[in-house]
């Protein structure tokens, strides 16, 4: 570093102060608090003082965050903090536009023909390559790939609604995100259900469900408390008619909880977990305060969206 030793500190003061004031022109009155939003501050430092502003990523991830913490309240009432409303409905909108650009980025690979439809053919062409099934024998697991094949195919066929074995962009947004579309339900737990049942006996038994998660030490030992909480689970929550095992309804009920409403689970959660003052809604000085949190959650694309252009949220 080449700055003297004597005034760095107002010079940094300076800096800081200027970035803050740059990043959130509606500074919140009563003045800036420094200290719970640490990290940002000092990573928009060092890269200040290093030059790096525009290279270091972990900057504009920082100044990312900043924004989308405006957005938030701009897309809602705009007054300055996000409510439990604006926090899901920008979770929700995350989550769609997750799925819009998984199907975008998916669609060239698939459409080889590029007539605007994905063929059945297509698809398991570029999955599977130009085989038949029966041609699988060359293939050191072929009775895998037969399995896998059978499945993605009983996926076409529910996603595929008209039946005509082309996907349009709406049944192939189903096709890949099977969980999202209440007709695919079937689908979904038929493929959990076949996951999980070793033995085959058309139920899931809690050594299943528990292998499911857990594989034990080869040389034995206790459980860890963890697996033996699972199991509780597996009695108290998933096992819902109390016979032992669960079938497909209880199966369904969860992986595909009822009316369960994910966004608002979520941000309801991060709220409860960010409120420190708990009246309700969240500061930007919160939401910044526990930040990491928000980076592992669904509100910023599990942290993807940090690496986003601002025009791109
Ligand atoms: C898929 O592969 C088969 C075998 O090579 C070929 O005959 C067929 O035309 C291919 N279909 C598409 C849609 O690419
Ligand atoms: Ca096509
Ligand atoms: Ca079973």
């Amino acid at each position: 570093m080449l700055l003297a030793q004597a005034g760095v500190q107002e010079v940094l003061l300076g800096m800081l102060l200027s970035l803050v004031v740059e990043e959130n022109p509606n500074a919140v009155p009563g003045g800036i608090p420094f200290n719970l939003h640490i990290n940002w501050i000092e990573v928009s430092l060092l890269s200040t003082v290093f030059g790096l502003t525009k290279a270091s990523g972990r900057t504009k991830s920082s100044r990312v965050g900043w924004r989308i913490v405006d957005r938030m309240d701009r897309d809602g009432d705009g007054d300055g903090w996000v409510s439990l409303d604006e926090l899901r409905a920008w979770i929700a909108h995350t989550q769609q536009r997750h799925i819009r650009d998984s199907v975008t980025s998916a669609w060239d690979t698939y459409d080889t023909d590029r007539d605007g439809r994905v063929g059945w053919e297509e698809l398991r062409n570029v999955t599977y390559g130009h085989y038949q099934p029966e041609e699988f024998s060359d293939v050191e697991d072929a009775e895998t790939y037969r399995k896998l094949l059978a499945r993605d195919e009983r996926r076409f066929r529910a996603a595929d609604q008209d039946g005509d074995l082309h996907a349009t962009r709406e049944e192939f947004t189903a096709f890949l995100h099977p969980e999202e579309f209440p007709h695919m339900r079937d689908t979904v737990i038929a493929e959990t259900m076949e996951d999980l049942d070793k033995n085959g006996d058309g139920y899931v038994q809690v050594d299943e469900y528990i292998a499911d998660l857990y594989s034990p030490e080869p040389e034995g030992g206790e459980e860890p408390a963890w697996v033996q909480t699972e199991r509780q689970q597996f009695r108290d929550f998933r096992d819902l008619n109390g016979d032992g095992h669960l079938d497909g309804r209880e199966v369904g009920h969860w992986v595909l909880p009822p009316a369960q409403d994910q966004p608002l689970v979520e941000a309801n959660h991060l709220l409860q977990e960010s409120d420190t003052n708990k009246d309700g809604r969240l500061s930007k000085q919160e939401i910044l305060g526990n930040w990491n949190m928000f980076v592992g959650s669904q509100a910023t694309n599990y942290g993807e969206d940090l690496t986003r252009h601002h025009d791109e949220l």
